[in-house]
């Protein structure tokens, strides 16, 4: 009997199955197999390498995967760098290295580990978002975005870091402080890109139906675009000294509210402030206000524990239209310039914030007013919470945003035959690069690489300096996958419609009047199953789902949605729970537990830890257990029976259920719920002295997605000449499965008279059948009368005479 070794069988194997190619999707036409497309979210190469918590995500839809090739698909499982970004940036600068020599370290540390973890990615299509190859077409994309007006820039208040020297995004600014280091963020007005986003608010919200997102996901996506319909009114202004022209338009949710509308409050920042500062007898103190409340970041003012804060502008009032009243009128940073329409009716008696405010400054309060109708006042409107996509960074390792600024013709983007607007190579005394104190990329001080002509006039122009966010090349990074090495294309749409399916809105015609949402739902469209981090649920998610609508107006993507099922996994914790992080020095490495206990032991261990959707911490100790299971399942071989003895005894109602339970818990992601019934089931044939191979081959194929290598070891010792993954996914017999064998007790009047052995599921009227022919039951009841039958299902009959 030979030890299990894991290091000689998974470096075999990994060699073999790269040699023979046996993960490779194939192309449309190449193959009459169904496509299947298995995402996850390609990873930022940092340098501390992969972590036990990427690992996660990555075996699970490499678990997917296996099962689907084994199930008969032409699976594509891809993988890639997502390789802009800070980090690799800040790490260059401080060693003084070329961040591409960084991120190409990087990445190849990643794909050796990748390789060493078993992944069955298809390496033909790997893609890096920093390769100028790849970013042409990020930029390229921005350039429809330009064309279309929906890039566009604009003064703007933005979070700003100081310590990383870097605008945020809100989505970027976690509790008042920087999302990477954790620096309180300040205020600073920039220039900026814009990404229209809020063009899309509603078709992301509404669309939202058709897919088959995990239901938080949908939700948090929900609430990020923050759909309210509700009304605007309109209130007239006067005061005293001039009349005012215009009227101020409140958003509310609650029109049936206004008899109790007691005052009108607008945000500072709304454009009509100014002017009726100007108007109002206390001009100091409201101005002062105005100022203060304008630097406090959103988090400050949206903390519900905050005491409130405003001033009125005395002088000026408001008519509220239901009930002819004369009401004042506020400042008050409670309310948002960007929510609504920047001004709000205060309800005091109904809505808790006005409540709050009014107590506090004594404004009057109407508790018993009448209730309008819903219609009486008001224009419907609809309002989102979302906010355009603020697209500007002003550092070097990002894609260059593709315009020129010319002197007599403005903003010019780069002619496509032109792309990529390639970075500058970091020369002589640009190795030293920084981010500027100014707040301009560190691409500002590269004259050669800034000074240029302009496409249209020939004339002095100088280049956009700015580099996009990280979060650009994820964008669409899902469609290069599908065409990783076109030149003229993104991507080809032949190829697109094979791996995303053909859109349903698009094809709706013959099928009659079914329900666009109902064929949506219906219809093969989009990546098959995407997985990734809870994190990235409302950011990464949704600037992908809005890239993806916008080329497929342009009619550049056959599906309108880029993903049709998305699911997430929870953390993985250090030991003691707290989160892993270099900082705190807890950071597991997956490569230590690849030598010390196998690829297989770490795959299987990570998905048997604990619920997949759930943060878990992680347990050295614990990983003995599927250490022991492995070398169970190999200790095993040396017990096979090949000859057949009676079909009988080659199925059994285990290992039926066992099939069964497996098949359904990958599909519903209850990896831990489907090693444990391997286990079970392993345990009861371990005890026996032999095992007939065609169950335990049955086994090996369950566990081969798991723990693909020594699965596979074992496979080829039994005989077989070809891969354990290009075997068939075993089916379970219903039928089988349901006749699990019981002893049904039987009583007569409460008593214990007799048993007998009979299938679990057998009916009541079978049971009592048996049961009063059996001849130690018949003794009891000759010569009585039958009164009445109780039977417990698959465990026991009374009989009641
Ligand atoms: C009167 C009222 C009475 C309101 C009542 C609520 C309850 P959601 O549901 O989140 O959309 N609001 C409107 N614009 C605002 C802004 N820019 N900043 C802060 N608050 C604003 O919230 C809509 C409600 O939030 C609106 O309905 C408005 O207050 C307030 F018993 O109007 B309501
Ligand atoms: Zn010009």
């Amino acid at each position: 009997m030979k030890n299990y070794d894991h290091q000689k069988i998974e470096k075999k194997w990994q060699k073999e199955w790269e040699k023979k190619k046996i993960y490779h999707a194939l192309g449309s036409g190449k193959t009459k197999k169904p496509k299947y497309y298995a995402l996850m979210e390609f990873p930022y190469p940092s340098g501390d390498g992969l972590h036990t918590g990427h690992v996660r995500g990555y075996t699970a839809m490499d678990i997917i995967s296996r099962k689907r090739r084994m199930q008969g698909f032409n699976v594509m499982y891809p993988i890639g760098w997502d390789a802009f970004g800070l980090p690799t940036e800040n790490y260059a600068i401080k060693t003084g290295k070329d961040p591409r020599v960084v991120t190409k370290k990087n990445s190849d540390n990643f794909r050796k580990q990748f390789k060493e973890l078993g992944m069955s990615f298809d390496w033909s299509t790997e893609i890096n978002t920093t390769d100028p190859k790849y970013y042409k077409w990020t930029q390229w994309i921005f350039l429809q975005f330009l064309k279309k007006g929906l890039a566009y820039k604009k003064k703007m208040e933005i979070n700003w870091c100081p310590s990383c020297k870097i605008g945020l995004a809100n989505e970027e600014v976690v509790a008042g402080c920087c999302e990477r280091c954790g620096t309180p963020v300040e205020r600073r007005e920039k220039e900026q890109w814009m990404l229209a986003i809020t063009k899309y608010a509603e078709r992301l919200d509404k669309d939202l139906d058709e897919v088959d997102f995990l239901p938080h996901i949908k939700l948090a996506q929900r609430n990020w675009i923050g759909k309210s319909e509700g009304a605007e009114i309109e209130f007239k202004l006067f005061s005293p000294r001039v009349t005012l022209g215009e009227n101020i338009k409140v958003f509310t949710t609650r029109p049936d509210t206004i008899f109790g509308a007691t005052y009108l409050v607008l945000a500072p920042e709304h454009p009509f402030v100014k002017e009726l500062i100007e108007k109002s007898f206390n001009k100091e103190e409201a101005l002062q206000y105005t100022v203060v409340a304008k630097k406090k970041t959103e988090i400050e003012r949206t903390a519900t524990d905050k005491i409130k804060t405003g001033v009125e502008i005395k002088g000026v009032r408001a008519i509220n239209p239901a009930n002819k009243e004369e009401i004042p009128v506020w400042i008050a940073d409670y309310v948002f310039p960007h929510y609504g329409t920047g001004a709000i009716m205060a309800v005091p008696a109904d809505d808790e914030r006005d409540n709050e405010f009014a107590s506090k400054y004594n404004l009057p309060i109407v508790l018993d007013y009448q209730k309008a109708g819903f219609e009486d006042f008001g224009k419907k409107i609809t309002t989102f919470k979302l906010r355009d996509w603020v697209f500007s960074r002003q550092r070097y390792w990002g894609e260059p945003i593709p315009v020129v600024h010319c002197e007599s013709c403005g903003v010019v983007p780069v002619p496509e035959k032109d792309l990529p607007v390639e970075l500058p190579k970091l020369t002589g005394k640009m190795k030293n690069y920084q981010p500027t104190e100014s707040g301009e990329s560190p691409l500002a001080n590269i004259s050669k690489w800034v000074n240029t002509e302009c496409p249209k006039c020939r004339g002095k122009a100088k280049r956009e300096t700015d580099t996009m966010p990280n979060w650009a090349g994820s964008s669409w990074y899902f469609l290069r996958y599908t065409d990783p090495r076109n030149t003229k294309e993104f991507a080809s749409m032949k190829k697109l419609r094979y791996w995303l399916g053909v859109d349903p809105v698009r094809s709706r015609s013959p099928l009659g009047d079914r329900s666009t949402r109902e064929l949506a739902r219906a219809a093969s469209n989009g990546v098959d199953w995407y997985n990734g981090g809870n994190e990235h649920t409302t950011l990464h998610l949704l600037y992908s789902r809005f890239w993806h609508k916008f080329l497929f107006d342009l009619g550049l993507v056959p599906t309108h949605e880029p993903y049709k099922k998305r699911t997430s996994h929870g953390l993985i914790l250090a030991e003691g729970g707290e989160k892993m992080s270099k900082s705190r020095g807890n950071v597991v490495n997956p490569d230590d537990i690849v030598k010390r206990y196998g690829a297989d032991t770490l795959r299987l261990y990570e998905m048997f830890m604990g619920p997949f959707d759930q943060a878990i911490a992680w347990s050295e100790e614990s990983i003995i257990g599927p250490r022991r299971f492995l070398e169970r399942i190999w200790s095993l071989q040396y017990k096979v029976r090949k000859n057949k003895k009676s079909e009988r005894e080659l199925y059994s109602w285990h290992l039926e259920k066992t099939v069964r339970k497996v098949s359904d818990d990958i599909e519903a992601m209850k990896f831990n719920t489907a090693i444990s019934s391997l286990m079970i089931f392993t345990n009861d044939v371990a005890n026996k002295d032999s095992i007939p191979i065609s169950r335990y081959e049955t086994i090996l194929k369950l566990l081969s997605p798991f723990a693909p290598h020594i699965t596979e070891e074992i496979w080829r010792n039994l005989g077989h000449k070809k891969s354990i993954q290009l075997e068939s996914w075993p089916k379970a017999d219903l039928s089988l499965a349901d006749q699990e064998e019981v002893t049904i007790v039987v009583q007569v009047n409460g008593r214990v008279r007799g048993q007998f052995k009979a299938v679990r599921n057998i009916s009541a009227n079978e049971a009592t059948d048996i049961a009063e022919r059996l001849p130690e039951i018949q003794k009891w009841l000759e010569g009585k009368e039958k009164k009445g039958i109780h039977y417990v299902e698959g465990k026991l009959i009374n009989i009641v005479v």
